[in-house]
């Protein structure tokens, strides 16, 4: 590998690819393969199956509805392939390679988006998609998939930002096939690793259509999913429109889809998925609805590309990953725009247990980045942000004038008026009484018809029920784990009909288990009852009980580390005693 690296390094045809100053899109002259007996060769022939055949030999029917035989290991060298896909990228790269490009996702809108007519006067789009050591066929799918479902007349032009990446099979081989087959696609470079914010920057500066579409590099676009995005943009330019993210689970590639959350976040400047507050879905139309959002996830959105420019695009002073989404989010509101989640547009994305890239250095960037946009954008607030991490008070943020100047030229508000008019679910760490994590039970009766949402906890211990395995992943068993406000798979959100969301994501679900004992685990949510539903037992007790099962939850071990599984329900036991510790109503 590290010969090829510094073969690709040294080629001209690399050095000749597009560099920041040069963005046109022109043929690359093909330079012979000089590593012609090495797996990447071999690759090349398999992964090109796919795209003419629909399929790779072998696996007839490479669509969704047919993918559980696609994870088979027949050999070692599939084993091989599987592992180092997981190594490299961080998901199942052998199904992805023999899934076809084009393969079919179930359509997750809700009903009501379902033939509608736009008009005819929409904007046409410029799709600006960033990857770094991006798996072929992951890119690909998401080249093909908004390709085969975005209308020609709105599909500008499809701009693929390669941020120096060094695998052998994104430099010509990736060019030459883009010549080939994508006459819609812009393969341009940044010649030096620029992290994700400046590669969107350098992106956008090479887009000429009117609205600004980002994607990452491992998405798959649903049906329909660009117009009703343009449709809002065009009622008005200062609407910044962000899809349902769909799930594209990263061991099965099994597509599913996302319920109704909005973007939040915590005080350690986290992005954060929370519930929607039940009076802004009452009726049917407001499933479909455009629902306004407090910020974004980061990597799904549509601009208009004027807007995007006059906002000050991104902060170019920030690294690598992190930071970006709420900065953005902030700035649009702060400055008088608006931040709007679209339901009837879908996108599926690969959530990962882990980023498998890091920053040049090694550099913590999530946390330099979020310093400035505390610095830049937060005013008394960003307090709040150095309560929950002392320790970034000493850290260096670099030179953040531009940004302030940009604050001030756009006159935006300041961030308390956020707070209030935006975001006012979001509490005060430590607010109130001082004693650290407020009651639920109070909580709750202020805010009676909401859900309620914090930590499950242990009864009288500090540890709290926590998703062994994040928040995406469906299955994950629970243990106990120390409390933390800042932990994503710690938070649950407990509806008024009994179901618990981790992250407002996942629900708490229990294994299917006929004798025996089971466990919780957390599932996607089918909001139909059965196992899903819990409810507390008896009045004073903080039994957890499962109805469908008769069970309760229990720690057999009050330690941290062990599994929470389900137990013969007993009011006295103290192992099976939990409680609601929340956050916000
Ligand atoms: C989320 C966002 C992501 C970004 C990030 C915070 C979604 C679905 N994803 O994390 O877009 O906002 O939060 O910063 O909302 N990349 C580069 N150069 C790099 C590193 C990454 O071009 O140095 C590309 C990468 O190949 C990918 C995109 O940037 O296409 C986003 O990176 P990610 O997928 O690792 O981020 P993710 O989804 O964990
Ligand atoms: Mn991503």
């Amino acid at each position: 590998i590290l010969f090829l690296y510094m073969h690709l390094q040294d080629s001209p045809a690399r050095n000749g690819l597009y560099s920041p100053r040069d963005g046109e899109r022109r043929r690359v002259q093909l330079q012979p393969r000089t590593f012609q007996d090495s797996s990447a060769s071999k690759k090349h022939t398999e992964r090109e199956d796919p795209v003419r055949h629909g399929y790779v030999k072998d696996f007839k029917h490479a669509d969704s509805d047919d993918i559980s035989q696609l994870g088979i290991i027949r050999n070692p060298e599939d084993q091989k392939q599987r592992d180092e896909g997981y190594s490299h990228y961080a998901f199942n790269t052998l199904i992805s390679d023999r899934l076809s490009l084009h393969r079919i996702i179930p359509d997750t809108r809700h009903r009501l988006c379902q033939h509608r007519q736009f008009t005819g006067s929409l904007p046409k789009a410029s799709v600006v998609i960033c990857f770094y050591n991006e798996a072929w066929s992951a890119l690909l799918r998401t080249v093909w998939s908004v390709v085969d479902r975005t209308p020609s007349h709105l599909l500008h032009e499809i701009v693929l930002v390669d941020d120096n990446s060094d695998l052998p099979h994104l430099g010509e081989e990736l060019e030459t096939y883009v010549a080939e087959n994508l006459p819609q696609v812009k393969v341009i470079r940044t010649g030096e690793r620029q992290g994700l914010i400046r590669a969107r920057i350098f992106g956008a500066d090479h887009a000429t259509g009117e609205v600004l579409v980002f994607l990452d590099s491992h998405c798959e676009v649903n049906v329909e999913w660009l117009e009703p995005l343009l449709e809002r943009i065009h009622e008005n330019q200062t609407n910044v429109a962000i899809p349902i993210i769909d799930i594209v689970d990263h061991d099965t590639f099994e597509y599913e889809a996302s319920p109704l959350v909005r973007g939040g976040f915590n005080w350690g400047l986290h992005f954060r998925w929370d519930g929607m507050p039940g009076n802004m879905l009452i009726e049917k139309a407001d499933y479909v609805r455009p629902i306004k959002t407090p910020t974004m996830a980061g990597g799904l959105f549509a601009m208009d590309r004027q807007y995007f420019i006059a906002m000050g695009k991104y902060d170019p002073g920030m690294d690598v990953w992190g930071g970006e989404n709420l900065e953005i989010s902030f700035r649009i509101w702060q400055c008088g725009g608006r931040l709007e989640i679209i339901p009837c547009s879908r996108i599926g994305h690969i959530f990962r247990k882990r980023r498998p890239y890091g920053s040049p250095g090694g550099a913590d960037t999530m946390t330099r980045n979020s310093l400035r946009v505390a610095m830049v954008w937060m005013d008394e607030y960003k307090e709040y942000y150095f309560q929950v991490r002392p320790d970034a008070r000493k850290k260096d943020f670099g030179d953040i004038s531009e940004r302030v100047a940009l604050r001030r030229r756009l006159k935006c508000q300041p961030f308390k008026w956020y707070m209030d008019n935006v975001y006012p679910e979001l509490t005060l760490p430590n607010n109130k009484g001082g004693g650290g994590w407020v009651r639920n039970q109070q909580i709750k009766r202020a805010n009676a018809n909401i859900f309620r949402a914090g930590h499950l906890m242990y009864h009288g211990s500090n540890l709290c029920v926590t998703s062994e395995q994040g928040i995406y992943d469906k299955k994950s068993l629970l243990v106990l784990g120390k409390c933390d406000k800042d932990e994503q798979s710690q938070i649950w959100k407990e509806t008024e009909e009994g179901y618990f969301m981790l992250a407002g994501v996942l629900c708490l679900d229990i294994e299917d288990v006929p004798m025996g004992r089971s466990y919780p685990r957390i599932m996607k949510c089918h909001y139909a009852k059965g196992s899903q539903q819990w409810k507390w037992k008896g009045l004073h007790s903080r039994n957890l009980l499962n109805p469908a099962s008769g069970k309760c939850l229990g720690a057999r071990e009050p330690r941290a580390g062990s599994h929470i599984s389900m137990e013969i329900c007993n009011e006295d036991d103290k192992e099976l005693q939990f409680e609601m510790v929340g956050s916000t109503g």
